[in-house]
């Protein structure tokens, strides 16, 4: 691996110059000193190791609000154990009002307002409760998404539990950190879909895994290079290729060591896997996957088992086991508050199993609650909060960080897009759901390419100032027949984003205005 990075040395990038020093995942061993010193100290001695290098161990240095730092975990397949979850809940239980947690668009969960000197007894309890936060930032391998509703769903293809799992030790050295796998020219996206309705979005993916037979057998077939960057973003495309479930694991390192020894490493925008790919066309990159892995693929299966739209998975859903039920619950933009987090922890072991499991789109899901336990588990005060019935305003509302946390921010992000919902359910009748993705700036954490409208924070002019806007995209589609949305505004105000909103809902989502719906009622 060096051997690459000395090829390249003369070009190499700021962050890949700070890598061929030192591997950040060996600020692990500096944790300690770091919690003494404090994170001034680290400002001033070494500003790469608090900004960028101790996200390789999961901990991002909030600019937005000094000396805090955001801990994102890594949850394979979204899946928790109420145990975990309190563990998670207590340790932003400690921050008091200002801690809180996220639900993420890759299934995975961020706790909030995390002090330095907290961190190596945050690791310690993670690490006792079966849990690890890294290498969930930088140049590594994302949270790897599964079927939401792998082991529940009567109609599933492949159960990706195990799959996803055997990934993340893979990635992760078994959580310990893998050294050979995380200076990667840039971040690496893995996806695992299960089901007919492609419940991962595999194709945004650098790496995707999409049901499909071959001969009768059911495995995957394999996409590869979908990013989103600012002002660039690709679907991804067919590998051509077919892998038995049982080799996965083996392929995703292949493609990942031909992308870490051949990756571009010069400017950051231009280091996905997509651009190795197109430097060098599909066949040679497949043929080199090939070498790498020791021995020939598979061409693709003719066609895959992605034959459904994209379920959302809320509300309550019967399982394959009898008697049992899995029920998604909504989570307003993704928000939770420790308190939150200990009621569902109470509520998973109460009327489930005590498993607790995240969507794509910021939500929950309990599953294994039995007939008997549904009627008092939907009593609960917190489901008036965390509904599995939400108004179809409120239902396809994804929304990232934004300017409350995120540095990157052109835009405020969660808080407006609640709120903007709010007033718009007072005002209209939405007759489906409708799927609205914001994203505070181009990097499009919140994929606002495959909403039906997708908003993607900037700044416009607006009467002699510079105001908050969005540009903004339509008719997006995620399941059967993906595809990304189109620009079709620019740099709106976000002052005039509720009539916006209002009209587009209204043009093309079947919306009515409640006063008009009311004074037909009263005509008829
Ligand atoms: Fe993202 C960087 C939040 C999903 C594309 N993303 C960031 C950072 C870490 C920037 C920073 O340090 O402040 C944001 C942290 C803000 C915070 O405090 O929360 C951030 N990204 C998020 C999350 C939390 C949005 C959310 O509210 O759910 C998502 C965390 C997922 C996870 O659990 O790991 C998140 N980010 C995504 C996705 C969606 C996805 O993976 O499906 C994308 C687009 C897909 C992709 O990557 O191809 C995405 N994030 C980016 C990019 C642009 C990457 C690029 O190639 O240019 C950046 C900027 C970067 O990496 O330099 C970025
Ligand atoms: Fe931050 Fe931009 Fe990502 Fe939103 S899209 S979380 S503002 S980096």
């Amino acid at each position: 691996m060096t051997g690459v990075v000395e090829q390249k040395k003369l070009k190499l990038n700021k962050v890949e110059q700070a890598k061929a020093e030192k591997h950040p995942l060996l600020l692990k061993d500096e944790l300690e000193h770091f919690a003494q010193t404090g994170w001034e100290a680290l400002e001033k001695t070494n500003e790469f190791d608090l900004y960028y290098g101790l996200k390789w161990l999961g901990f991002f240095y909030r600019t937005a609000t000094p000396g805090k730092f955001m801990m994102r975990m890594r949850t394979p397949n979204g899946i928790l154990t109420s145990g975990q979850m309190r563990v998670l809940g207590e340790i932003v239980q400690r921050y008091g009002d200002e801690g809180n947690s996220d639900i993420t668009t890759r299934q995975n969960i961020q706790l909030r307002q995390i002090r330095i000197e907290d961190i190596p007894n945050i690791v310690k309890r993670l690490q006792e409760a079966g849990m690890t936060c890294v290498q969930s930032g930088m140049d590594s391998v994302r949270n790897i998404t599964g079927s939401p509703v792998a082991g529940l769903d009567a109609e599933e293809l492949i159960d990706t539990r195990g799959i996803v799992r055997k990934l993340q030790d893979m990635v992760t050295n078994n959580g310990e950190g893998n050294f050979e796998l995380s200076n990667l020219p840039r971040k690496f996206n893995i996806a695992v879909a299960g089901g007919r309705d492609n419940g991962v979005h595999a194709e945004i993916n650098d790496l995707g895994f999409v049901p499909a037979y071959q001969n009768g057998k059911l495995g995957f077939n394999v996409i590869v290079g979908g990013y989103f960057a600012p002002n660039s973003y690709e679907a991804a495309i067919p590998l051509d290729a077919w892998v038995d479930p049982r080799d996965v694991v083996a392929l995703t390192e292949a493609i990942m060591v031909v992308y870490r020894d051949n990756g571009p490493r010069e400017k950051r925008q231009k280091c996905r896997m997509m651009v190795l790919m197109n430097e060098w066309g599909m066949e040679k990159f497949r043929t080199e996957v090939e070498k790498q892995l020791g021995y020939p693929l598979l061409r693709a299966a003719a066609k895959d088992e992605v034959l459904w739209d994209k379920r959302d998975y809320i509300g309550v859903h019967a399982q394959k086991q009898s008697g049992l039920n899995y029920v998604g619950l909504h989570v307003p933009v993704g928000r939770m508050y420790a308190q939150d987090m200990f009621e569902l922890a109470r509520i998973a072991e109460v009327y489930g199993s005590g498993e607790i499991r995240f969507t794509l789109e910021q939500n929950l899901i309990i599953p294994n609650v039995p007939d008997s336990r549904l009627e008092p588990l939907l009593k609960e005060p917190l489901l008036q909060r965390f509904s599995p019935y939400p108004d179809n305003l409120n239902r396809g509302l994804v929304s990232c960080t934004g300017s409350q946390f995120c540095g990157f921010a052109i835009i405020e992000t969660k808080n407006r897009a609640h709120a903007l919902m709010q007033e718009l359910k007072q005002e209209l009748i939405q007759p489906q759901p409708v799927r609205i993705h914001w994203t505070g700036c181009p990097n499009s954490c919140g994929q606002p390419q495959i909403g039906d409208i997708g908003l993607i924070g900037t700044k416009a002019r607006k009467d002699g100032q510079t105001v908050e806007a969005a540009d903004i995209w339509l008719g997006g589609k995620v399941g059967k027949d993906a595809h990304f949305g189109k620009e079709i505004m620019k740099k709106v105000p976000c002052d005039d984003l509720k009539g916006v909103l209002r009209d587009l809902l209204i043009e093309h989502f079947g919306a009515r205005p409640k006063e008009e719906a009311l004074q037909k009622e009263a005509i008829i």
